[in-house]
């Protein structure tokens, strides 16, 4: 992507600003995401949503945007520039009330830029570990009023477990040799797992646990804090939409708890931090146990168990299938990921059994 598309998409927006430079951010693995510079004191995170991905961008835009609305309503006597610090805000196209504008097959999104804020990919102590569970506590306790079915499936099926076996059952008929040959030693990890792993789908489907707004991509770098390392906002909230509590909670454990990157391929580096995971955890309870049920709580150990394991499934089910999901950037990153995630698991066993 070069400066001049860029600066060409930025202007399709509303906004008063000028063009000054751009950055890539390249954490996630699904979108474009460009960090825009401007001449003024506003600046802003524009991005390029995967389509190949989300079916539906128009409903995903308005999700993000009512979650973000509802967000902000929340907070009283604040005005909007003071809002954008605090909440995600989108930006709408000029002349009109979509907040995306389409060019050929790409969908792009503008959003004010946090000033003085930071994000990590890994943990490096426990308040941070902390500070991540009341701040998504927080983000489920402001959406807990929120009608969740104003919302889109972004992805149906996506935390879904029988539907990533089924993915992954798919993926090893139709892998190649090679790739099947280096998957094999997971075969029956995920054999042997298939019945824990589908426990927590069971009780959603049977009404046990009750279904709410969820973030549903909860990974540390998808929490935003200050440069005092305070909890600021949930971003990436493009898979906002209804789950389970465990979704989130777990999906945060698998990077917060993780003494490496998802990318680390030193399988010695990857280990599971009971530390973090306990300061983690009373920080999202100091939030939310009021309001959880008994059995959402007893859940809490196998919700991060499970969202590891879900995330080694769909790697390993991708590098099966030739990487047609992930952005990859050599021959067996997926297959690495996977690795990573199985390792944590086991390092997980250990500490928590
Ligand atoms: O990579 C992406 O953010 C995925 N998001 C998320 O589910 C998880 O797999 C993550 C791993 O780092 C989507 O698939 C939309």
């Amino acid at each position: 992507m070069d400066a001049k598309t860029l600066k060409f998409f930025f202007n399709q927006f509303e906004h008063q600003s000028i063009y000054k430079g751009y950055t890539e951010l390249n954490s996630g693995h699904i979108n474009d995401t460009f960090f825009i510079e401007t001449e003024g004191k506003t600046n802003y995170i524009l991005q390029r949503i995967n389509h190949k991905i989300f079916k539906d961008v128009a409903g995903l835009v308005n999700n993000k945007v009512l979650v973000s609305n509802h967000l902000k309503s929340k907070f009283s006597n604040k005005s909007d520039k003071d809002l954008d610090q605090k909440v995600l805000s989108f930006v709408k196209v000029k002349n009109s009330d979509l907040h995306y504008f389409k060019k050929g097959q790409d969908f792009w999104n503008l959003m004010i830029f946090i000033n003085n804020s930071v994000t990590h990919e890994t943990v490096k102590d426990k308040g941070i570990a902390f500070e991540a569970g009341k701040l998504l506590g927080n983000f489920l306790n402001n959406t807990s009023d929120f009608e969740s079915n104003q919302l889109i499936d972004v992805i149906p099926n996506f935390h879904d477990m029988s539907f990533r076996y089924s993915q992954y059952e798919n993926a090893l008929k139709n892998a190649s040799n090679v790739r099947l040959q280096n998957a094999e030693k997971y075969t029956k990890l995920v054999a042997d797992l298939k019945e824990e792993m589908h426990i927590l789908q069971h009780l959603k489907e049977a009404g046990e646990i009750p279904t709410r707004v969820t973030h549903n991509d909860t990974k540390i770098s998808n929490s935003l804090f200050d440069k005092n390392n305070k909890g600021i906002c949930m971003i990436d909230t493009d898979t906002v939409m209804p789950g389970i509590i465990h979704y989130d909670f777990g999906d945060a454990i698998r990077t917060i708890c993780n003494t490496a990157t998802e990318d680390e391929k030193n399988l010695e580096k990857v280990t599971f931090n009971l530390e973090f995971y306990e300061a983690y955890k009373k920080g999202f309870l100091e939030e939310t146990k009021a309001s959880l049920s008994e059995i959402e709580l007893k859940y809490l150990p196998l919700a991060a168990k499970t969202m590891i394991f879900i995330m080694a499934l769909r790697f390993l089910t991708d590098y099966l299938n030739n990487d047609v999901y992930y952005k990859t950037i050599y021959q067996d990153h997926n297959l690495d990921r996977a690795k990573n995630q199985f390792k944590l698991i086991e390092s997980f066993y250990k500490k928590m059994l």
